[in-house]
């Protein structure tokens, strides 16, 4: 684990700038745990004292179309499908990233969101932040076995290749349908899902990035994921489809503005 990436708030300055923004933000909106998501049958008492628990602070990126609302970000929208799967009520600080308030860039200097308090630490970067939620709440369990945890971790990096390409014959579509002809061929042996019938960590990691894809792409280069790919389209229409995916997702302009910059170079 990356010592870098826990921030200690030391400065007593710094807890009382956090009260004093958090409390009466009008940014600050309270989502509980969603009744009827995939993992709702287990009402063991340690999901009542989850749902009872402090709702846990998840500073997020937010909306640049619409104001008070949950932004575009896939590495904040993994760390809060991890919750909303493990019925752990939070509460959102949305930042936005355009104009950084000075509270945010005294939990975390880099700038960076997803970042989630947990005793007392501001946690940074979403791995750490969803091992360390496996870690603290591990019921339900979420892992991934490490043999599958980097399938289709090429995807994401292949598709911003292509989406910023301005040259049809650069090869980095072709370099995007080998990644996802891969996880295709790996889905229709192993799937539905990346570790088979039950949903786990790496596939609330590859949802938010394959819907960035989907609109992205649709959007700026009016490509779609092929039919030949049909396990990897269905895989994503499941995910999608969660309560939980719906409930957590930015909207479709909001990824089109915040990949306008990068397409345009
Ligand atoms: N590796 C980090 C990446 C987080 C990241 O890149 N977040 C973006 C938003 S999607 C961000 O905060 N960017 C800062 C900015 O745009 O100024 C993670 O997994 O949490």
């Amino acid at each position: 684990m990356s010592t870098t990436a826990r921030i200690h708030p030391t400065a007593s300055t710094l807890s009382s700038t956090i009260k004093h923004h958090f409390r009466p933000s009008p940014h600050s909106v309270v989502f509980r745990s969603n009744p009827n998501s995939l993992t709702r049958r287990r009402t063991t008492i340690t999901t009542l004292t989850a749902a009872m628990a402090t709702p846990l602070e998840v500073c997020v990126k937010s909306s640049v179309t619409v104001p008070n609302k949950l932004g575009d970000c896939p590495f904040c929208q993994r760390v809060l499908l991890t919750l909303e799967e493990k019925h752990l009520p939070y509460d959102l600080k949305l930042v936005d990233l355009a104009n950084k308030p000075e509270w945010f860039l005294k939990i975390n200097p880099k700038g960076l969101v997803p970042v989630v308090k947990l005793e007392e630490q501001w946690i940074s970067d979403s791995d750490i932040i969803t091992q360390t939620l496996e870690e603290k709440y591990p019921d339900p369990p979420l892992t991934t076995p490490p043999e599958k945890a980097s399938v289709g971790s090429k995807i994401f990096s292949t598709f911003i290749g292509f989406l910023k390409s301005k040259d049809p014959k650069d090869g980095t579509e072709q370099a995007l349908i080998n990644e996802l002809s891969t996880f295709n061929d790996y889905l229709k042996v192993n799937g539905p899902f990346v570790n088979g019938e039950k949903l786990s960590s790496v596939d609330f990691s590859l949802a938010p990035k394959l819907y960035h894809l989907e609109i992205a792409l649709g959007h700026f280069k009016n490509w779609s994921v092929p039919d030949s790919l049909p396990f990897v389209k269905s895989y994503m229409k499941s995910l999608f489809s969660l309560d939980s995916f719906t409930k957590t997702s930015g909207s479709k302009e909001d990824v089109i503005v915040g990949w306008k910059p990068k397409v345009l170079g």
